[in-house]
């Protein structure tokens, strides 16, 4: 199972993380497999009916490809120096491409998680960005006399020594020109202040751990003054509103065959509704008691015809989109986009890889550590391997060396002074991502 992309679910203590975690397919108590709707590549060639993935699903061209999703528990203010679980959250939080911050908007419960009423969870937003920033500042700056002089000695561009100190945390030698790009430090490394150096941190934390923010509880009575409070902080684009407790509820129902209900939707039907519409059976429905039935109605009430729908299924898209993921196929052939493997099943992988990432990374991705010699397009047009892959732009073969890159030849000898290349991969951009719903 490819492992990328990781999308960590952080927030405080009972602030509804296993909760969410557990409306997709979990794997243990920590990790769990969401699914994201992308239009596949055999769409575009109409090979839809031999498209067989290896993980996931592809119906009629429309591929669900599996996100893996992990809860990081036990964050609490001061958990950079060791409060809670301290640096184990800090370092399972290093794997993720992006975050989603799960806030409890219905203020019952404080920055530690024990129940209050009235807490403004604006806080939390401020506080857990700013734990992530100073973990990685503080390792940062324990080093940084030693960091200077060897970036001085060697005579390195801050990208290299940056991605040096960050490669820990998952960063690429992009990610870190990106944060620096943004900037526009004048400068040069060894003379960056304190403060600079924290914006530098800032600045990459931003655009390393993208970030939604999962507005949770939202049935609660209290949710909606805090709710208008965050909006005003943050990118709209950056929030999604749900309820995570009434989302595994109906899923729960659904399965004990008490109503139908489409997930991610706002849509649920009872026995009485199905007959109302006609269904003569109640589409084979329990019967609920009255108890059951008013919870129902009050969730509809409260959330559902509010908000259009429990917002869980909106998390996973939302964090994808912020990602701007784009989805690969590596095929072995480019002619039948097969596997090679006998089997005459196309596309049968699917990676995804966030926006941004060159031809280069990208074939690392796939295909570890082989070096790579050069990169084509169809026509034997040959493609920079820093290019940044773009949807529908890249039907590339990534040619990579599979001898030894210098064989020293003994005198006297003939030697095949030619390097075997191997074509391992083609890899194919299509589409972008689209929302599930
Ligand atoms: N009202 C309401 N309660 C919720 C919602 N989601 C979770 N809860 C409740 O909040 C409490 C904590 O939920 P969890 O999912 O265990 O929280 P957590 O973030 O995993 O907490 P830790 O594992 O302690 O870090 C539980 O009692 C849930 O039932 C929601 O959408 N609405
Ligand atoms: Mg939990």
């Amino acid at each position: 199972m490819p492992r990328d992309p990781l999308i960590g679910l952080v927030g405080k203590p009972s602030s509804g993380k296993s909760t969410t975690l557990n409306r997709f397919t979990t794997i243990d108590p920590q990790r769990a497999i969401g699914y994201l709707q992308i239009s596949c590549a055999c769409a575009r060639y109409n090979l839809s009916d031999k498209c067989k993935p290896n993980y996931g699903s592809c119906v009629d061209g429309k591929r669900s490809v599996p996100i893996e999703l992990l809860d990081v528990a036990g964050l609490v203010p001061g958990a950079h120096e060791g409060k809670g679980l301290g640096n184990k959250f800090l370092d399972d939080l290093r794997h993720a491409d992006a975050l989603v911050h799960v806030v409890d908007v219905s203020g019952t419960t404080d920055a530690e998680g024990k129940a209050t009423r009235g807490y403004d969870p604006a806080q939390d937003i401020v506080w857990l960005r700013s734990e992530i920033v100073s973990w990685i500042e503080g390792n940062l700056l324990e080093k940084w006399g030693s960091i200077k002089r060897r970036h001085v000695a060697t005579k390195a561009n801050p990208v290299e020594t940056l991605q040096n100190q960050f490669s820990g945390y998952g960063s690429t030698p992009t990610t870190v020109a990106r944060a620096l790009d943004r900037l526009k430090l004048k400068e040069p490394l060894e003379a960056w202040s304190n403060e600079t150096i924290s914006t530098v941190v800032q600045t990459f934390t931003d655009e390393k751990f993208p970030t939604v923010f999962a507005l949770n509880k939202i049935d609660h009575p209290d949710a909606d003054k805090n709710i208008s409070k965050i909006a005003k902080m943050q990118d709209p684009q950056s929030i999604v509103l749900c309820s995570a407790i009434s989302e595994v509820f109906l899923r729960k129902l659904a399965k004990q065959g008490f109503v139908r209900y489409t997930e991610g939707s706002e849509f649920v039907d009872t026995r009485e509704d199905l007959v109302e519409m006609g269904e003569v059976d109640g589409g084979g429905l329990k019967e609920m008691d009255e108890k059951l039935k008013s919870r129902i109605e009050n969730l509809k009430d409260m959330v559902l015809y509010r908000f259009g729908s429990t917002g869980v299924v909106q998390v996973l898209s939302r964090a994808a989109e912020l990602l701007g993921l784009v989805p690969v196929f590596p095929v072995k052939s480019i002619s039948g986009f097969g596997a090679g493997s006998g089997s005459n099943a196309v596309f049968r992988d699917c990676v995804l890889v966030k926006k941004g990432t060159t031809v280069k990374e990208c074939g690392r991705k796939v295909m570890g550590d082989a070096p790579l010699a050069y990169v084509e397009e169809a026509g034997g047009i040959r493609v920079s391997e820093d290019e940044v892959v773009e949807v529908g732009k890249h039907d590339v073969d990534i040619i990579v060396q599979s001898g030894p890159i210098e064989t020293p030849v003994p005198r006297g000898q003939k030697g095949d002074s030619e390097q075997t290349m191997e074509v391992i991969s083609n890899v194919m951009f299509v589409h972008v991502v689209s929302l599930p719903n």
